[in-house]
């Protein structure tokens, strides 16, 4: 009996941990041949405040969180720690701002393609939300023309 309670306790709590964070519209674009990294877009809204620290896929090296950002007339970017996530403001991923990045990716992202990902959300009492979601591989032209280069 103490049993059945202590894991109706832990289910619950997995439920509310991940029943708070959504996304939206997630796309990984397309490489070209010779392309070592992938470039992930997304909308996340979250029902609590929570940072996006990046993520883990089989067939990436690491998911890390990227900004692009202008220097001067230089389109550059960064690794970010986190992403914070406040309710009520969805945080958009997209070719001008910020972005997943697939380092040492192990196979070309073909359009069609689709692609298993785990993303890690950090909680503000230090719980770890972990999300995994199908990500689908599309062409640059489905969304924008712009370039997305290391
Ligand atoms: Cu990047």
């Amino acid at each position: 009996m103490k049993y059945k309670k202590l894991l109706f306790g832990l289910l619950a709590i997995a439920l509310q941990v991940n029943a708070g964070v959504s996304i939206k519209d997630p796309w990984i674009r397309e490489t070209v041949p010779g392309q070592s990294v992938a470039a992930g877009y997304m909308t996340i809204t979250s029902d609590s405040e929570t940072e996006l620290t990046g993520g883990t896929t089989a067939i990436a090296e690491s998911i890390e969180v990227h900004e692009m950002r202008m220097q001067g007339d230089i389109m550059k970017m960064r690794k970010l720690e986190k992403l914070v996530i406040k309710p009520g403001h969805p945080v958009t991923l997209s070719p001008s701002g910020y972005h997943l990045m697939l380092g040492n990716i192990k196979q070309p992202m073909k359009a069609g393609d689709t692609i298993p990902v785990t993303l890690s959300f950090r909680n503000l009492d230090g719980t770890v939300n972990q999300l995994t979601l199908a990500i689908p591989v599309k062409t640059a032209a489905n969304h924008d023309s712009s370039t997305h280069k290391h």
